[in-house]
């Protein structure tokens, strides 16, 4: 990552890489799922859009599992997962030891697939996800990196951001959430196959504008988190204290108890604790 991206990077909260993938990686990926095609899931309509009027559409469509696909299908995706152009740089955006979170996931939008709301702006802080500096260093805990099966062209659709909103101290307004009144903050980048794009999850705000193009969207996501931040994926499932600890370290247990034996996992809300007024700790939201 050289100091032209980095700048990039720190500014924005996104960054795109042109030309990465080969034809030949391109053409394969692309088999992979047409042979998978009558697995693609879609979703119930407007379940991402809620009640933006300019996000509305048709179902969201991916396939899921794209690591798990029998060989030779999975090969294009395991090797974007330790692609060396990410891989140097979600060194220096995550730290060493970074690791794949959850994913990855192709979304295959058709003309007329709805958009996203946008969402993740750093606030709340979460810091599993947030964007900070210390020590001349920048630190981002959790980063998805999507690589394009085909071209987005301007006003195609597809991922949308507000550039530089990692930073803001404020919280979104409704307009810009829906994109029904954006405030021109919102924009949606132009990419062609085999260019990949970074993005700060979680601290930079982003989502995804409805498909217009006439041809295919295929986006691969993945998403990846620094040494020590937890999201989803397998870690919701091996978080309950009954797996994550041995079955008899846990039988018996109150209910407080068993809620901080929670191995870790960002999207559980079953382990909050509150002292109330008598001293007594209970879960608050379990
Ligand atoms: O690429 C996109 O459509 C945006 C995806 C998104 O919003 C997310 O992964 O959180």
């Amino acid at each position: 990552m050289d100091k032209r991206e980095r700048y990039f990077w720190d500014l924005t909260g996104y960054l795109i890489l042109r030309d990465i993938l080969t034809v030949d990686e391109i053409a394969a990926a692309n088999e992979a799922i047409d042979h998978h095609a009558d697995q693609i899931h879609v979703g119930k309509p407007n379940e991402g859009a809620r009640d933006s009027q300019t996000l509305r559409g048709t179902g969201q469509r991916a396939l899921h599992g794209l690591l798990e696909l029998a060989a030779p299908y999975c090969e294009p995706f395991r090797k974007m997962l330790v692609h060396p152009q990410v891989i140097m740089r979600l060194s220096v955006m995550c730290g060493a030891g970074f690791r794949f979170d959850h994913g990855p996931w192709v979304t295959d939008s058709v003309k007329g697939t709805e958009g996203l709301i946008m969402h993740g702006q750093g606030e709340p802080h979460r810091p599993f996800v947030a964007y900070h500096h210390q020590s001349n260093k920048m630190h981002c805990s959790g980063v998805t990196v999507t690589w394009q099966l085909s071209d987005i062209n301007a006003g195609e659709g597809g991922f949308s951001c507000v550039p530089g909103s990692h930073k803001s101290r404020f919280p979104m307004p409704h307009g810009v959430q829906t994109c029904d009144d954006d405030m021109g903050v919102v924009i949606q980048p132009e990419m062609k196959a085999g260019d990949v794009i970074f993005f700060m999850d979680g601290a930079q705000t982003h989502g995804t504008f409805p498909w217009r193009g006439e041809h295919h969207r295929r986006s691969v996501l993945f998403k990846y988190a620094d040494r020590t931040s937890v999201r989803a994926g397998v870690a919701r499932e091996i978080a309950p204290p009954e797996i994550y600890w041995e079955e008899e370290l846990v039988e018996g247990m109150t209910e407080a108890q068993r809620a901080v034996m929670y191995g870790p996992c960002s999207s559980l809300q079953t382990t909050k604790l509150t002292v109330d007024g008598d001293g007594t700790v209970r879960v608050e939201n379990g």
